[in-house]
């Protein structure tokens, strides 16, 4: 494993973007599925922060099912005092985060990804650190389907993904089932 010391542009709250990319743990998953109209939200699951990072970040599958396009946008969390879907991108070897002016857009039968190096739910301000374990309550809004609160599972600290061992060759579990019952409490 490369341990690669990120940059990111995050308007001023860099640390646990980067520390996300860098880190590799295990991470323990539940699997909640939230539906409002057309939409279709999956497998979403956070990170558990360092001491004094200022944001994290969360994630999801999302589908619309409908025969319009819908927008996403994150109206606020419980535990942060903001919150933004970002996008992120490598520019010139370095990964750069910024606010999806309008929202994310995701059309007619399309399944978008919010992951890790990827589009994301940008919590700003933490009010508190978040604990592996618990879960953390996020109002998104849709602009067709509406607003809807989506608890994010809270994985380890770096975890690449949801219920996955991580590293380069990250596994989504695709089973609801038995194996992703790897939390300890
Ligand atoms: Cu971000």
């Amino acid at each position: 494993m490369t341990n690669i010391a990120w940059k990111t542009a995050c308007y001023g709250v860099t640390a646990v973007c980067a520390l996300a990319l860098a880190q590799l743990a295990a991470a323990p998953a539940r699997a909640a599925n939230f539906d409002i109209g057309a939409i279709d939200i999956t497998q979403p699951w956070t990170r558990a922060t360092p001491k004094g990072a200022s944001s994290a970040a969360a994630y999801m599958t999302i589908t619309n099912n409908g025969s319009t396009p819908d927008r996403l946008s994150c109206v606020s969390s419980e535990v942060s005092g903001e919150c933004q879907i970002h996008s992120m991108t490598m520019e010139g070897g370095v990964m750069k985060m910024r606010p999806v002016e309008g929202g994310l857009e995701i059309k007619p039968g399309e399944t978008v990804m919010l992951k890790p190096g990827g589009f994301h739910v940008m919590l700003v301000n933490l009010k508190h650190p978040l604990e592996q374990g618990q879960e953390v309550k996020v109002m998104l809004k849709f602009e067709h389907a509406g607003t809807i609160a989506v608890e994010y599972p809270v994985a380890a600290i770096g975890a690449a993904a949801p219920g996955a061992a991580a590293g380069g060759g990250t596994m989504m579990m695709q089973d609801h089932g038995g194996m992703m019952q790897m939390d300890k409490h």
